[in-house]
């Protein structure tokens, strides 16, 4: 990389800093407050006067009906009346997000829990099954479009709906959801339980007219425990000429689902002229039933009509059915594509398999896991995990973790975590993990060493790392280690990704100072005084000349430098580092000028001396500690109030060699840190804002304070701290 390119980075990096403003996009959604009971005027316009769920649905006043996002406070939610009729009924589109404590004025702001927000149809008689709601919720596509990208249920519960009524009245399909119509919502982290139906336990979706796509999105969610005689939690039904009904489901879990007669998750039906063609990605079936006719996980009619399953990355196992043939899988015409899929037993003689898999998947019980939902997390030597193609993953998993991990995506709707493990050493010394077969040759000048750790083991992977310096060192722990400070061991739990460092930092600090223009008949005392010195201080006296006079310290401990010249000789400490204050890490070189005129520069910014710092001067010395010279540094340092290259690189050179420039005194001048600081001062910003990120990590000057002082006082800015 060339200086110029490393420059730009640098300036452009300089620049997103300093802005430190994020762009938001501008949604226009009208947001309505929503709770189980209406409180205050009920208009939805903030948390007190959140809406009825009932009345928000239907626009029962103007500012109502303007909702386009309802925003549900956790609790209960029930229909009103006892009336088995009574349903929430959807009409327009709508986002509906449930999880709201009450007070947010964000979305970002809830927790993750679709079952603190329920959605019930236990009408009647608490507890009774048999007098709840025919449909917990209705959608009815018929007058709108009620579509994926404007019509969403996110993070709640749906459950308790009993569609066991008539068929005429379509009160026998979709206890928990009857979508029809243009019906093509997303329901994301959605757990759909104890619903149950004749057709379609806790969905059932169709078109209804050739005019209509039924197209529902269902994603990160989880059906268990719903019941039905047909698709005992879902049934995509497309039963007449023209008529079509697809759902594509990513990252969902069927468990615990029962048809009595068949589909005991799920029943695809395009028949009599129609097309189902849903998709499955990343789906976890298990432990489904369907005891009377079949298809424990999924059921196919296709008789006259398309019904065409897609599976892929997913797992099918400990469903039942009928017979053996049948536990996972029934055909009645139509077609199931089973790719890249675990199905216990192996592919079922009606479908078409892809790389079939048919091992044991260590499928832990329904359980939380992370993420909105209950998941079925793979076992930690699960055969699903890494197995799935990558060509259909997903890019997270239903809890909202990234897949993939350790390389490859995992069958199921869980991705099983791996978390690395990186320390990072510098100096002199070595680190060790007491876990077994952890972390080797992380030693002196090694770099980063790595490990990998299983990241849902619960409770989490602990154990130590253990800091070994060589003689003479002590540790620093950094990064996600740094609480350990100093200590020679620290406890390390892969609850998530850990980045750590070590430094071994000698224990004494050199102290020199150099002193010039001192000449007999005059001498100078230097007295360095600090407890970490035996007695208390160290004294040195020069007749003349230049000396080097260097003692040690120990980190941490306070210091002051004393100069005091014999009468009629003048002294000046320059500006770094400072007279007094802790022992840093890095060493102290003080430069004291006796010499008359003065053998040092004083400190100034005003590179092109047109008499003040400014922008120019800022860029001048970013460009330089970036590199640049000659044209460069010229080019970079307009205007430069006619002084040429060589008059820029002399002025700057000798301020660097003064240390004037380390404004932190980390004992180095850097651009990304001194330089970025400057820029950041000539762009008019001050306080934290001008140190935020730009302090070296042995920075002495630590606040806006001690910056401003230096830079007023030593350096004739004109700031205001
Ligand atoms: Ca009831
Ligand atoms: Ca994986
Ligand atoms: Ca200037
Ligand atoms: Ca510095």
């Amino acid at each position: 990389m060339t200086i110029a390119t490393n420059y730009r980075r640098g300036i452009v990096g300089l620049f997103i800093g300093l802005l430190g403003c994020t762009l938001t996009a501008v949604t226009h959604a009208t947001v309505c407050r929503v709770a189980p009971s209406s409180t205050g005027s009920g208009n939805g316009a903030d948390w007190s006067n959140a809406a009825s769920l009932s009345s928000a649905l239907e626009g029962a006043v103007p500012s109502l009906a303007g909702c386009t996002e309802l925003w549900l406070k956790q609790g209960t939610y029930l229909p009103s009346g006892s009336s088995r009729s009574a349903t929430f009924l959807v009409t327009r589109p709508l986002a509906i997000y449930g999880g709201f404590a009450g007070g947010e004025s964000s979305r970002d702001g809830r927790t993750p829990n679709s079952t603190a927000t329920v959605l019930s149809g236990d009408i009647g008689s608490a507890g009774v099954f048999s007098d709840n709601a025919y449909h917990v919720v209705t959608m009815r596509g018929d007058t709108q479009a009620l579509t994926g990208a404007a019509t969403i249920l996110d993070n709640l519960t749906i459950a308790n709906g009993n569609a066991d009524g008539s068929a005429l009245s379509l009160d026998d399909q979709g206890g928990g959801v009857l979508c029809r119509y243009h019906c093509s919502p997303t329901f994301n982290n959605v757990t759909f339980r104890n619903n149950a139906a004749i057709r379609g336990g806790a969905l059932f979706h169709s078109s209804v007219t050739p005019a209509h796509t039924s197209r529902p999105n269902i994603r990160n969610s989880t059906f268990h425990d719903n019941f039905a005689n047909y698709g005992g939690a879902l049934m995509s039904a497309a039963d007449g000429g023209g008529l079509s009904a697809s759902v594509t489901v990513d990252n969902t879990t069927f468990t615990n689902n029962s048809a009595f007669q068949s589909g005991g998750a799920v029943y695809v039906q395009g028949s009599s002229g129609g097309t189902a063609s849903p998709v499955f990605t990343h789906v976890t079936f298990a432990g489904n039933q369907a005891p009377g006719l079949g298809g424990g996980a999924l059921a196919v009619y296709g008789s006259a009509g398309t019904a065409l399953v897609s599976v892929r990355n997913s797992i099918l196992t400990m469903n039942t059915g009928s017979t053996t043939a049948d536990a996972n899988v029934l055909v009645n015409a139509g077609a199931v594509m089973l790719d890249t899929s675990n199905v216990t037993g192996g592919c079922p003689a009606a479908a078409s398999c892809v790389n079939p898999i048919d091992l044991v998947m260590a499928l832990q019980p329904l359980d939380w896991n992370g993420g909105a939902t209950q998941t079925m997390m793979v076992g930690p030597n699960s055969s699903a995990i890494n197995r799935a193609a990558n060509s259909w993953c997903t890019s997270t998993d239903q809890r909202g973790y990234m897949r993939p991990q350790a390389g490859s995506c995992d069958l199921g709707a869980v991705e099983r975590r791996s978390f690395f493990l990186n320390v990072t050493v510098t100096g002199n010394g070595s680190v060790s993990a007491s876990f077994p077969g952890a972390i080797s040759m992380c030693t002196t000048s090694s770099g980063t060493c790595s490990d990998i750790h299983d990241g849902d083991t619960v409770p989490p992977v602990t154990f130590a790392l253990t800091a070994t310096p060589a003689a003479g060192h002590y540790p620093q722990w950094g990064g996600d280690c740094v609480a350990a400070g100093t200590a020679a061991t620290t406890g390390i739990t892969m609850s998530a990704p850990r980045n750590c460092t070590v430094s071994f930092y000698p224990t004494a600090i050199g102290f020199s100072a150099l002193v010039t223009g001192v000449t007999p008949p005059y001498g100078v005392s230097l007295e360095l005084q600090s407890p970490a010195i035996s007695g208390g201080e160290s004294i040195f006296t020069q007749i003349g000349g230049s000396v080097n006079f260097s003692s040690k310290l120990s980190f941490g401990t306070p210091y002051s430098l004393v100069v005091t010249p014999t009468a009629g000789l003048a002294c000046r400490i320059l500006g770094n580092p400072p007279q007094s204050g802790t022992a840093p890490r890095h060493n102290l070189a003080f430069q004291v000028d006796c010499s008359n005129p003065p053998n040092w520069p004083a400190c100034s910014l005003d590179v092109n001396g047109n008499g003040q710092f400014d922008q120019a001067d800022a860029r001048t010395i970013a460009a330089w500690l970036f590199g640049m010279r000659g044209a460069a540094l010229l080019a970079a340092g307009q205007p430069s109030n006619g002084r040429d290259a060589d008059a820029l690189h002399a002025f700057i050179a000798a301020q660097v060699a003064a240390q004037h420039y380390d404004i932190d005194s980390d004992g180095a001048t850097n651009a990304l840190t001194d330089g970025l600081m400057l820029v950041r001062l000539a762009l008019g910003l001050r306080y934290a804002p001008v140190l935020s990120n730009a302090l070296g990590s042995d920075a002495m000057r630590t606040n806006w304070t001690s910056l401003a002082n230096y830079l007023i006082n030593e350096c004739g800015v004109s700031l205001t701290p």
